[in-house]
């Protein structure tokens, strides 16, 4: 409840006031001075209503009153099947989910029942800000849409405005649109016949050559440079006839680039690509999956969001999916995808479940997918935006049993949501756009089979999702050989320091105490961490039980990290068309998940609170636009490159043999591309066995393979674009020779202190040391980001840097420095 004045100057001037309740979550009646001015239910829908005639000189109340999202969606649920005689699956969670049922009958967060990644909060409340609109005697721009796209080599924007009237009366404006500096538009225009008015502008043609918007990582820049996504200030000047002040006469901007961003689905003899173009020119997609930035939806400060996406762009990634079981990001979210170069796959709210299609249903649905279409589209980084997540999948699947008895209900209820009332919106607001009906689908296959594939998954067409831990999940040869991969990924936990902000000490132990198991809500989640951790490490239990999780839990990093840096480089180097299978031809590799919204195991590369995995580390890497990757296939070492810039670069590669019980690499191939030639192509076959003896290697267990990669510039290695990857030929519980490196931090110096602090921390060995992780001690909680982390230790010497906001002093961190290596863990 809350108290405003209203006087009586404001109620004599106005013809129209609005009470805007941006953001309500989720089902609510809104009443000022106990009259109810109206209702909510659907968290994604900015509310507007008319208020006037219930406002009085002095204090007005107004108050909010929320219904209990569990109590409202279970009594949804029953009507339905009560009205109906069917219901809408899923009726309930697992129970490793802790979390509320139907959901699905709620335009509200999905996740927020809980996930098989998240807590059930079932959050109520006004997350987004509340004002009042006042219309006096001439007509206001509350806000404009606007999209640009190429016709004919001419660059076109679309804007339509949105004007609150004080009548359905005609009333004349000044109407002006600029960008940049330049003036594209100006009249005097007519408006009338209604109290809201949708102000079109089809065809404001730009009178010069805009740069192009471009996303991270195609144009190679030096070091430092900042990236090629250019933005323009678009600006719409809004004079009503007789306006006085700036609530009736404004002027608005809204940043705008220019690109295009096609979906290519070519016929491939028995396949289809699924290729994304960005102007003209193909891109494969180096992304991964973003979940809500907290549970509460209200809770999206600026700096995590900057964090996030930074780390997004660090790791060399240019597309972001924002996955349907959460929110819509927040306009910050946005604006900084399009400053970075980051391209959004946007899905629509819905995900893995089945919806009530019902007419109010359809309704509210209607609503939220025009506001949030307008809201959004100006935004370059739009790139694809898909009905849902996994819906298609769940049905074709039968993931219910109900399924079976009401598939015909079923499909048409599907086909009514995503086809004929999410479609034709995106179509009449944004035709140039590219909208799947869900993720993963068969894209233009799925369409020919009438809106659901038999199966969604095939690997011919497309976008799949993959999951499977029943394989070994670091061979390649398990991996899809599909033309798109927009999840696949692997759980670990999140280090110690990060669950101590939400656990004590003595409950972290092994065997897992009860309040962890709680935090792990999927299924079999931890037998399945173990077990893959089994076959290729030592997880016997040789310490107490706190040292004893703390090994399980860096042993799950090194299991997540080496998985997904094997499945990554399948995907990115897996640009053939098998012509038999119709296989191949991957243009895409999104792993889940990016982030984590509570301190618990699952697949994100960045904890809650915002510390790197090491699958982060590792994916910066792995995510290079110019690369090498070694594999071996059928006892053949091959050895590819990678080149995914558009513009020519020079790359030096460097292959070893590098035994494990010394510190001596053997090459066997140093190579400069002076201009290496773009796509893939495969630099080095070999048999294996060969290549061991050339390296003076008595087995695979002996030996891994080492890549020396640097990006070179006027014949010298550019700085920040040197890196290793290493490639191992066994299992980590089968190498012979390790030796303890008795590796140590040798010296920490201070080099930069603004604005945030960077270390030098100089690390010396005596031996080899695997998969090397450098931490503060996890009682003392230092936000950090280093220069590489869970690295191969080859050399005598290295030097890493940190980077830290905290003023910890060069004496203090020296002191809370800790190293990992994998002999010690073992
Ligand atoms: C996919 C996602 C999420 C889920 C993840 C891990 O199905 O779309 O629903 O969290 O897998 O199981």
């Amino acid at each position: 409840m809350n108290t405003f004045t209203v006087d009586n100057l404001l109620l004599i001037n106005s013809k129209q006031i609005y009470l805007n309740l941006n953001g309500v979550d989720t089902v609510a009646e809104v009443y000022v001075n106990n009259h109810l001015v109206g209702r909510t239910k659907n968290m994604f829908v900015k509310y507007r209503f008319d208020i006037k005639s219930r406002l009085k000189v002095g204090d007005n109340r107004l108050s909010v009153k929320i219904f209990s999202p569990i109590v409202y969606a279970k009594n949804e649920a029953k009507q339905f099947a009560f009205a109906y005689n069917y219901t809408i699956p899923p009726n309930s969670n697992p129970d490793d989910y802790n979390g509320e049922n139907h959901v699905n009958f709620l335009r509200k967060m999905q996740a927020s029942f809980a996930w098989d990644w998240g807590p059930a909060f079932p959050s109520l409340g006004i997350w987004k800000s509340v004002n009042l609109e006042v219309i006096r005697s001439v007509p206001i721009m509350r806000d404009f849409t606007a999209v640009t796209f190429q016709n004919s080599n001419k660059w076109i924007i679309k804007a339509t405005l949105d004007i609150g009237m004080p009548d359905p009366d005609n009333y004349r404006a000044y109407l002006r649109v600029d960008l940049a500096d330049e003036k594209l538009y100006e009249d005097y225009i007519e408006v009338g016949g209604s109290f809201n008015v949708k102000l079109r502008l089809e065809n404001v043609k730009i009178n010069f050559t805009p740069n192009l918007w471009w996303p991270n990582g195609l144009i190679r820049t030096a070091s430092g440079q900042s990236s090629n996504a250019t933005l323009y200030n678009l600006t719409v000047t809004w004079k009503p006839q007789g306006c006085e002040d700036d609530n009736d006469c404004s002027s608005l901007s809204k940043k705008v680039g220019f690109r295009n961003i096609d979906l290519i689905q070519e016929r491939l003899s028995n396949a289809l690509s699924f290729r994304v173009e960005v102007n003209g020119h193909s891109t494969f997609v180096r992304g991964t999956n973003i979940i809500p930035i907290s549970v509460f939806p209200e809770v999206s400060p600026e700096n995590y969001i900057r964090h996030l996406l930074k780390s997004v762009k660090r790791a060399n990634m240019n597309m972001v999916r924002v996955w349907g079981g959460g929110i819509y990001m927040s306009d910050l979210f946005y604006d900084l995808a399009d400053e970075m170069g980051i391209m959004i796959w946007q899905d629509f709210m819905f995900a893995c479940a089945l919806y009530p299609a019902t007419k109010s249903f359809l309704e509210n649905v209607q609503v939220e997918i025009t506001q949030q279409v307008e809201r959004l589209q100006h935004h370059p980084s739009m790139a694809i935006w898909a009905g849902n997540n996994e819906n298609e999948a769940a049905f074709a699947q039968k993931w219910w049993p109900e399924i079976r008895i009401y598939s015909k209900i079923y499909k048409n209820d599907y086909l009514n949501l995503y086809f004929n009332t999410i479609a034709p919106i995106m179509n009449s607001s944004n035709p140039h756009a590219t909208y799947l009906s869900s993720s993963p689908s068969n894209g233009l296959i799925t369409i020919l089979e009438g809106g659901i594939s038999t199966n969604p998954g095939d690997f011919r067409f497309g976008d799949v999702h993959y999951y499977d831990y029943y394989k070994d999940v670091w061979n390649w040869t398990n991996y899809p050989s599909a033309k798109f991969v927009s999840e696949y990924g692997i759980q670990s936990y999140p280090s110690i320091g990060t669950l101590r902000t939400a656990l004590p000490a003595d409950k972290l132990t092994w065997p897992l105490s009860d309040q962890l198991r709680h935090r792990q809500h999927h299924p079999r989640g931890d037998n399945e961490i173990k077990m893959l951790i089994q076959q290729h490490m030592n997880l016997t239990q040789q310490r107490n039980p706190q040292k004893q999780f703390a090994k399980y839990v860096y042993l799950s990093q090194i299991l997540q990290a080496v998985a997904i840096k094997s499945q990554t480089e399948f995907y990115i180097r897996n640009r053939f068309l098998d012509k038999t299978t119709g296989h191949g031809l991957t243009y895409g590799a999104m792993y889940w998940q990016l982030n984590d919204v509570w301190q618990a195991p699952t697949w994100s590369s960045i904890e809650y609170g915002g510390k790197w995995k090491m699958l982060h580390y590792y994916m910066i890497k792995v995510f290079q636009p110019a690369n090498a990757f070694a594999w071996i296939d059928d006892k053949l070492l091959n050895i590819a490159l990678i080149n995914d810039y558009l513009n020519p670069v020079s790359i030096h590669v460097t292959v070893s043999m590098q035994r494990y019980a010394d510190l001596l690499p053997i090459t066997i191939l140093d190579k400069n591309f002076k201009e290496a030639s773009k796509g893939v192509s495969i630099i080095y076959i070999d048999s294996l066995d060969e290549v061991l003896s050339k390296g003076g290697c008595l087995s695979i267990d002996h030996c891994m393979i080492k890549l020396q990669i640097n990006h070179m510039i006027d014949g010298k290695p550019e700085t920040g674009k040197q890196f290793d990857s290493f490639t191992l030929l066994s299992s980590p519980k089968n190498i012979i020779g390790l030796l303890d490196p008795a590796i140590r931090i040798e010296k920490v110096k201070l080099i930069k202190s603004t604005p945030s602090r960077k270390f030098q921390i100089d690390l010396k060995s005596d031996h080899l040391a695997m998969f090397v992780w450098v931490d503060t001690d996890s009682s003392i909680p230092i936000k950090a980001i280093f220069s590489d982390n869970g690295f191969m230790m080859v050399d005598k010497r290295k030097s890493i840097y940190m980077e830290t906001l905290s003023n910890i002093t060069t004496q203090e961190l020296a002191k809370v420095l800790k190293v990992t290596h994998l002999l010690d863990e073992m």
